[in-house]
């Protein structure tokens, strides 16, 4: 059994508290590693540390210096990539091919993607005319708190370590405690590489152990968040009266919408992607699923054979789409969820666990399941379950599932599914959400503005958004 450390200047040392946590495997129940139970003692030596790294030569280091390193960070993920993703699969439950095809993939280009952001960065140059001007610096805020989830944890925490240390940083990492496993992998290679002692420290624990006393530490000047909106709330208070910067990346219950001009497959395709993804634990998944009345029988009868034929299972098969949920307790909540979708409405797919052989039958899967015959305002279709459930809606004109859209408290994401221009720029415009896709989903360009409104979150990351974020600008009048 592997037992990690916490990772501080560089080294792996064991938590002041001398105790350790159980990781399980979600496909299993069964542990498979021990992290270190962090506490305040422990992110006040990693503010330490980090302290350290700036004050020595990572806070005189160039942009090409730190684009250097990225870019040694990014080879170095994708000479392991196998084994990282082998890692992802086996913490999250996650299946191997999407480790393989989607973690792995956008953790190496996250570092690559920002290695290049800060070659090419340029500030402004503001001339007021008469000898008079304005430039603007862009330096590192100093200490960053970043604090990731579950769902995607290398992935998440890449895109956030990577702007983060590319603008000269030093960082104070927390993962999900239930999944540990490719961050620990993650310090170690940013040891390998030669990053200077201090500039990226990892802290395991739980979130109120860790996590909290990170949000509240005089010496962290930013955090940025990904995770469940009521955490996020608990964030904000914190971080709010410290004047902290604050990026929160929550939840979401994203639509997906099918005019009966859209092309009838490919929405079909795109609709069960969005739906079930990652078992449907992506904060994007399009968990309600609108139809416009003229296509709604033949659509749904489409959809439920897709979702049928969905390979659910065992994660570290290649052919496997739905792996497990994270954890008991959140099938638990999935679950609690698909009971009340038999109540509110109809299950026409799933609704059960599946029978699975020898380890897999202690994992924790849920059949993808789809609810219809469901109001639109009901619970289940409007309250964020983070599992594999959809449910699906009629609707009849563009005002009607616009208002179905916006009548949630989240606002993170939305596809629309059309062949008509004037109605997709139309229907994207008018849905509360930072992002929207038509005729695709989660298709992404790391350049793009990437967040929520509503509950769904506070700011943006992507492209200079996060090296905004990230950096502190200073501007410099001069006369002469
Ligand atoms: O997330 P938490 P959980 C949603 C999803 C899920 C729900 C809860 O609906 O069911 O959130 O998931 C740390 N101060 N999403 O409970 O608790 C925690 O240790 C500071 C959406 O796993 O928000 C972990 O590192 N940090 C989401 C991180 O916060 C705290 C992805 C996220 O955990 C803390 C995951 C505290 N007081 C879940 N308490 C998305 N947007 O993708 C916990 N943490």
């Amino acid at each position: 059994m592997k037992r990690l450390s916490q990772w501080i200047g560089n080294q792996p040392v064991a938590p002041a508290s001398g105790q350790y946590l159980d990781d399980l495997a979600p496909a299993t129940g069964k542990v498979i590693a021990e992290i270190p139970r962090g506490s305040a003692e422990d992110v006040d030596a990693a503010v330490a540390a980090a302290k350290g790294a700036l004050a020595g030569s990572w806070g005189t280091s160039t942009p090409a210096e730190r684009a250097d390193l990225c870019d040694a960070i990014a080879d170095a993920i994708e000479g392991r990539a196998e084994e990282l993703a082998e890692l992802e699969s086996r913490d999250c439950g996650k299946p191997i091919t999407t480790a393989r095809t989607v973690d792995i993939p956008r953790a190496v280009a996250n570092f690559r993607f920002f290695a290049g952001a800060v070659r090419h960065d340029q500030t402004g140059f503001h001339d007021m005319g008469g000898g008079r001007f304005n430039y603007t610096l862009r330096r590192p805020v100093g200490v960053v708190g970043l604090i990731t989830p579950w769902n995607l944890p290398l992935y998440l925490l890449s895109w956030k370590t990577a702007p983060a240390l590319a603008c000269g940083n030093a960082l104070v990492a927390k993962p999900s405690e239930m999944t540990p496993l490719t961050a620990d992998a993650l310090a170690g290679i940013i040891a390998d590489v030669g990053a200077p002692a201090g500039v990226f420290n990892l802290v395991h624990g739980l979130g109120p152990e860790v996590g909290a006393p990170i949000t509240t530490h005089d010496g962290v000047s930013a955090v940025s968040f990904t995770g469940g909106t009521a955490t996020g709330k608990h964030v904000a208070a914190a971080a709010a009266p410290r004047f902290k910067k604050l990026s929160l990346e929550l939840g979401g219950k994203n639509p997906t919408i099918v005019f009966d001009d859209a092309d009838f497959d490919a929405a079909v395709n795109g609709a069960v992607r969005a739906a079930f993804t990652n078992t449907g634990q992506v904060c994007l998944c399009g968990s309600r699923l609108f139809v416009q009345r003229g296509i709604y029988d033949r659509f749904v009868a489409a959809f439920a054979d897709a979702v049928r034929a969905l390979p659910t299972g065992d994660p570290s098969q290649p052919e496997t789409r739905v792996g497990a949920l994270i954890s008991a307790a959140h099938r638990d909540k999935v679950e609690s969820y698909i009971a009340l979708g038999r109540d509110e409405g109809k299950i026409l797919v799933g609704g059960t666990r599946p029978a699975l052989p020898g380890s897999l039958a202690d994992g924790f899967f849920v059949e993808p399941t789809v609810i219809v015959d469901v109001a639109a305002g009901a619970r289940c279709a409007t309250e964020e379950i983070f599992g594999p459930v959809v449910t699906v809606h009629p609707f009849d004109t563009e005002e009607e599932v616009v208002a179905h859209a916006n009548a949630v408290p989240y606002g993170l994401a939305a596809s629309v599914w059309t062949q008509s221009l004037g109605r997709a720029h139309r229907v994207s415009a008018a849905i509360e959400s930072g992002m929207v896709w038509v005729n695709t989903w989660l298709l992404r360009d790391l350049r793009v503005p990437f967040g929520g409104m509503k509950d769904s979150g506070v700011g943006r990351e992507g492209g200079h958004h996060s090296l905004d974020f990230f950096t502190e600008q200073r501007n410099i009048c001069i006369t002469h």
